[in-house]
């Protein structure tokens, strides 16, 4: 009995997972001779026609077949095919697309079987020219708005929050007045702040159900409307409109930019992206805007007016290179001169304020393009055309047998980018790396050391620092020092008040700089400084069954509280370059080479890494820097190395305490192998520490220091130490390096703070 009751199940529930319909049995398979679908101008491509039923070639099929330039087939032909299969061989002399499409007949159904062969599209050129205009157009279109306040109004959907997500149908004014803009915003309920995408819709009227997954991730989304009306309504609401007042909407008064009906659409774009930019959630540096078909148009205009948006993804594109059918070349959906044969001047000058194209060619951010080559509501050729006329940085990805659809690999391939343009869900360490990486192939950042605590000729003021005042901008990083913050003290080593680090942290990467922490704790078994090597057992002593092990834990938790309070009002913790145990290849401090064993030193830093790991603490990126421009070989590195997953960035710290030619030779000699390490292991570098005690030579900077850095491509920066009294390392105005200094951090290649924050 009880194994009839387990088949009937088993049969009952194979029924039900395959109550499905997919597919059909008869295909109609078009091949081209080139994997990638693609040829030169004037080399054929030959194509291999079959119809199969259940995958086998049916005889005696009659099939109809179109084929030529897209859109506009110059042969158009019936037979009948004796086996099932024919072939097909076209050319195109201009870039372009060559499409056959075959239907076959069977049991009086019709079966369609497209392919679409591309010819050199990267030489596409789109047909569109400018119009008159084009900027002042939109820029009084989007200042006009902009005199309509949002007043937002946002209603919480209870029933589509999630146990991550807040979701809200949120609305906010347009173009006028009452002229409402509506979607649904998705926001991660963890405090914190977060990107944005903006989500644009295809063509069409329908309800919108907001992008849950992607703000689950921490993302804030808002998905929009274009009609102007709630997107939450019964289904029935919006397929009257369709069919009713929105019919062929598209197509409203193409003839005057002031009322075509994309105007409050491509302006309800800029308007959500006001209101994104409201948003106490939003981190202020990412927004991307996606969509496809009319979504893709409307990712280019987007992207295009308003600079906040940093990226955007555009797919199967519609709306883009009108006038390519007055050329007898494909154009953009909706087709308005493919049909209106004969438009007037006025049409087609209008449309030039509204063709993706000319967006496109405005475009500054990052863009992703994918598209099919048998689409035949939006040709391909105009997509190719569109993506040639993007000159900020695009990629293009083609899928060669979509149509007006998408398959799973391109979507994925798009959520993909646009995640990791958007870094979402980027811890703050890993946020920074990414940063870092950006940064480094601009050039390399200047740093310092205590730069806003004191100076040549003073300390402790507030809003001062030696590098501003010579040269009219802050070191794009800035280093500050835990040391004694073990002990509990109220002041590090260097009498530096750790509440003042906090507040100069903080100014600091409020203002968009990027900051570091070394430490130079005492030592715990001897009671001496950080410099105290008078007993070799100092860093067994604090290894786990150590008698200063239990002491050293109550160290890292007070190190451990402090990197908690460096936090935004929101609540973000700010992501820091940590770079603890250093220059322990020489022997000055009691973790250094002689002063314990190899495990002994990886003992200590797995210790404390997996301490504060535990301790929550994700916006630590780790710094490894073991020497002072002494590193003997690659063997020597490794020995004591953490280990590529313990380490993010690695470093040399290099002072010219010697004569200029050994420096030089050191420092060379390390970032030889550190660049090459680096490489090897997907590492970044720097100089995290480096100067020329008090500066006795005038252009130190740019005849010793820079020649040396310039010859090593992806340092992330240099990081000259303290100016304190007796021995300081950067310049002030009256320093005799001044002027030389000036000119150094004034070359192209070496970044201050403005020039990491785009507030040149
Ligand atoms: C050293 C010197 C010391 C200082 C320490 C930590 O290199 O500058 O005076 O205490 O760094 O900043």
């Amino acid at each position: 009995m009880r194994k009839f009751i387990l088949l009937t199940t088993t049969i009952l529930f194979s029924l039900l997972l395959n109550a499905q319909i997919r597919g059909n049995n008869v295909t109609v398979l078009i091949q081209p001779d080139h994997q990638d679908w693609t040829y030169k101008t004037g080399e054929t491509a030959k194509f291999s026609v079959q119809v199969l039923a259940s995958s086998t070639p049916i005889n005696n099929v009659e099939v109809y077949y179109e084929a030529g330039p897209e859109m506009y087939p110059d042969v158009k032909k019936t037979v009948t095919l004796k086996d099932g299969t024919m072939t097909w061989k076209g050319s195109m002399k201009q870039p372009g697309f060559y499409r056959l499409k075959v239907t076959a007949k069977v049991n009086g159904k019709s079966y369609d079987g497209m392919c679409t062969a591309a010819f050199s599209p990267e030489k596409i050129k789109a047909t569109t020219t400018d119009a008159k205009n084009f900027d002042s157009f939109w820029s009084k279109a989007i200042e006009d708005a902009r005199k309509v306040p949002l007043d937002p109004r946002v209603e919480l959907l209870a029933d589509r929050c999630t146990d991550k997500v807040n979701a809200y149908q949120v609305s906010f004014q347009n173009i006028r007045n009452n002229s409402r803009t509506y979607g649904i915003l998705c926001v991660p309920k963890k405090e914190g702040t977060y990107p944005a995408l903006l989500r644009v819709p295809g063509a069409g009227c329908r309800p919108y159900s907001g992008d849950t997954w992607i703000a689950g991730e921490g993302c804030i989304t808002l998905e929009i409307g274009v009609h102007g009306i709630p997107v939450n309504m019964d289904q029935s609401v919006y397929d009257n409109l369709h069919n009713g007042a929105l019919d062929g909407y598209w197509d409203s008064n193409l003839e005057d930019p002031d009322r075509n009906y994309y105007k409050r659409v491509v302006i309800g774009c800029i308007r959500a992206v006001d209101y994104i930019a409201t948003l106490p959630q939003w981190n202020g540096e990412r927004l991307g805007v996606t969509g496809s078909s009319q979504g893709g148009f409307l990712s280019l205009a987007t992207a295009a007016l308003d600079k906040r948006v940093t990226c955007y993804g555009s797919v199967h594109a519609a709306l883009c290179d009108f006038t390519g059918s007055l050329q007898g070349k494909p154009d953009g959906w909706p087709h308005y001169f493919y049909w209106d044969k004969n438009p007037s001047q006025k049409r087609i000058e209008g449309s030039r304020y509204y063709d993706g194209v000319n967006f496109a060619r405005r475009i500054t951010c990052p863009g992703w393009f994918s598209f099919g080559y048998n689409d035949d509501v939006v040709p391909p050729t105009t997509a190719w055309g569109t993506y040639n006329s993007v000159t900020a940085q695009k990629e293009i990805h083609p899928y060669q047998q979509t149509g007006h659809f998408w398959y799973q690999e391109q979507w994925d391939e798009w959520n993909a980018w646009l995640m990791e343009q958007l870094q979402v869900g980027y811890t703050g360490a890993a946020q920074l790396e990414n940063r870092l990486r950006a940064l480094s192939k601009k050039g390399y950042m200047f740093g310092h050391q205590d730069d806003p605590m004191y100076g040549l000729s003073w300390q402790w003021d507030r809003n001062r620092s030696d590098v501003l005042e010579l040269t009219g901008d802050y070191p794009a990083i800035m280093g500050f020092d835990l040391g004694g913050i073990e002990m509990g003290d109220g002041k590090n080593l260097d009498s530096v008040p750790f509440t003042r680090i906090r507040e100069e942290l903080m100014n600091h990467y409020n203002r968009g700089g990027i900051v570091t922490l070394s430490w130079h704790p005492r030592n715990p078994l001897t009671g001496g400084t950080a410099w105290d090597i008078t007993n070799k057992n100092t860093v067994k002593s604090i290894l786990p069954g150590g008698e200063c092990h239990e002491k050293f834990r109550g160290w890292m938790q007070r190190v451990a509280d402090f990197i908690k309070t460096l936090k935004t009002d929101g609540g973000v913790r700010v992501p820091i370059i940590f770079r603890p145990w250093h220059e322990n290849a020489g022997s000055w401090f009691w973790w250094g080479w002689d002063l314990c064993t190899d495990d002994e030193y990886k003992g200590l830093w797995n210790m404390l890494q997996d301490y504060l790991n535990k301790e929550g603490l994700d916006n630590l990126l780790w710094s490894y820097s073991p020497s002072q421009g002494k590193l003997k070989t690659a063997d020597t590195f490794m020995r004591r190395y953490p280990g590529n997953d313990r380490v993010q960035l690695l470093g040399v710290d290099a002072y010219q305490w010697g004569t200029e030619d050994e420096f030089k030779a050191g420092l060379s000699g390390e970032l030889d192998f550190l660049k090459k390490f680096a490489g090897d292991n997907n590492k970044m570098y720097a100089v995290t520490e480096c100067g020329y005690k008090n500066i006795p030579d005038a252009t130190w900077w740019t005849r010793v220091f820079k020649p040396i850095v310039d010859k090593y491509e992806g340092v992330v920066y240099v990081l000259p130490w303290r100016n304190d009294v007796k021995e300081y390392f950067a310049p002030d105005k009256n320093q005799t390096s001044a002027a030389d200094f000036k000119k150094f951090v004034e070359a192209g290649n070496v970044m201050m703070l403005k020039d990491i924050t785009n507030k040149k």
